[in-house]
């Protein structure tokens, strides 16, 4: 759909309009301290993971309403993803869900993600539904299960979720846990994490050794009581007794209202334990809407703790994984990753240009006021003509929503797929 000529086309009659305001931020004083060029390339180098169970329509418990021409197979996801990367070139690779993706054609998987210049990011393992004659039921919990033979097959599930990775070259392998209980007594608290704990280290001593194991937490739901992997320093005590292969996942919508996130990234970006995100954006739970749509600010100040921590020699190098995890019920699901991906390029480059000299100097002499106004200045400042010159430069759309509209993909993908196509996932 997007040829690099047809590309070409959508952008001519944007492109004076945008060297204009380009310029215009690139020589704003109240940038002189900033290298625009270096973070325009950072822009560039930022890639973000989209999950494949996020490109149909996804629904509530009170209802799904789908979009049209949504991706059936994993062959139609995959060139989906293909649409957002030659529209953003900032979305590389995809994180794939099983059962729900499991691959069956590889070496045409395989040449089909070098078309689209994909790659498979994450596998993500699913022991929180009972597929078709499944031997053992997942209702009373997985990994943490009291009975050996439910965990035994949870355990044998994420073994193969490694399989069927590794058969794509992917090379993480994301475990998100609905176990927990609704009443107080169902469950033994300790017993289960212990359960949980030793279950993990099977999959762990399965898992090759340049693999990454992601434990993701989330304070409720489905369970409404506990959760067996609450929060941060669950997964982290989990993480830290397994290996150096294992990290934290943070997902956004996975946390308490007015949970301090960004002080949760710092913590996480110390210890060496920060394995990745799952990017969306909640008002209330675990929402799963349009990353930076509810509170822009705050991805703005998790991005502030990334950039920083990557500039502190003190802190380890980390390979975090930047995914997106989210779940579309009024928005076509490729505009809404469009606007995440733009909203998450958005707040890194807000947080590449905070003048971190002024801000230290003013947090070390607690001029409250001065470091407020350091990182408010940042935030405020109008930064999509760099992340439009980054898209540009990429090979990509100035305006990558507004091509993907003037193309009129979705009409194109019903007349494909037919209005009923249904994307397998949430
Ligand atoms: C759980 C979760 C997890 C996924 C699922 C799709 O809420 O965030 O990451 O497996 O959503
Ligand atoms: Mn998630």
């Amino acid at each position: 759909m997007f040829s690099d000529q047809r590309l070409a086309e959508l952008n001519q009659p944007l492109l004076a309009e945008h060297q204009t305001q380009f310029q215009y931020t690139a020589e704003s004083p109240r940038l002189r301290h900033a290298d625009v060029a270096a973070v325009v390339q950072k822009l560039i180098d930022f890639q973000v993971a989209i999950p494949s169970w996020a490109l149909g329509t996804g629904g509530t418990r009170f209802g799904r309403f789908a979009a049209g021409g949504e991706p059936a197979t994993l062959e139609d996801k995959i060139s989906d993803v293909g649409i957002l990367q030659a529209l953003n070139r900032s979305s590389n690779s995809i994180s794939l869900h099983i059962p729900w993706d499991i691959p069956q054609d590889i070496p045409g998987l395989q040449q089909l993600l070098k078309e689209k210049g994909l790659v498979i990011d994450s596998v993500n393992s699913n022991t929180f539904q009972d597929q078709k004659d499944q031997p053992q039921s997942y209702k009373f919990g997985s990994l943490s299960h009291t009975d050996k033979a439910v965990r035994e097959q949870a355990i044998q599930h994420n073994i193969d979720c490694v399989r069927y990775g590794r058969q794509l070259d992917a090379k993480t392998l994301t475990i998100w846990l609905a176990d927990g209980s609704n009443f107080p007594g169902q469950s033994h608290l300790r017993r289960a994490f212990l359960r949980t704990q030793e279950s993990l280290a099977a999959i762990y001593e399965a898992m090759p050794s340049d693999w990454t194991m992601l434990v993701e937490y989330k304070p409720y739901e489905p369970n409404f009581y506990s959760m067996v992997i609450p929060d941060w320093g669950t997964s982290l005590a989990l993480c830290q007794t397994l290996g150096q292969q294992a990290q934290v996942l943070v997902d956004l919508g996975h946390h308490l209202p007015n949970t301090n996130i960004e002080q949760i990234v710092g913590r996480l970006r110390q210890f060496g334990r920060l394995g990745g995100f799952h990017f969306n954006g909640s008002m209330y739970g675990d929402d799963d809407l349009t990353t930076g749509s509810i509170k822009p600010f705050q991805l703005f100040l998790i991005f502030n703790e990334l950039v920083d921590a990557a500039l502190d020699s003190s802190v380890p190098a980390e390979a975090v994984a930047y995914m997106i995890d989210a779940s579309h019920n009024v928005k076509d699901p490729l505009e809404d990753l469009l606007q995440s991906v733009e909203n998450i390029l958005s707040a890194y480059a807000k947080a590449l240009l905070v003048d971190r000299e002024a801000l230290a100097e003013a947090q070390d002499t607690n001029d409250v006021v001065r470091a407020e106004e350091i990182l408010r200045d940042a935030f405020l400042t109008d930064v999509r003509p760099l992340v439009s010159e980054a898209y540009l430069r990429a090979g990509g759309a100035i305006r990558p929503l507004a091509a993907f509209r003037a193309e009129g993909v979705r009409e194109k993908l019903i007349q494909q797929r037919g209005k009923h196509s249904v994307s397998t996932g949430l």
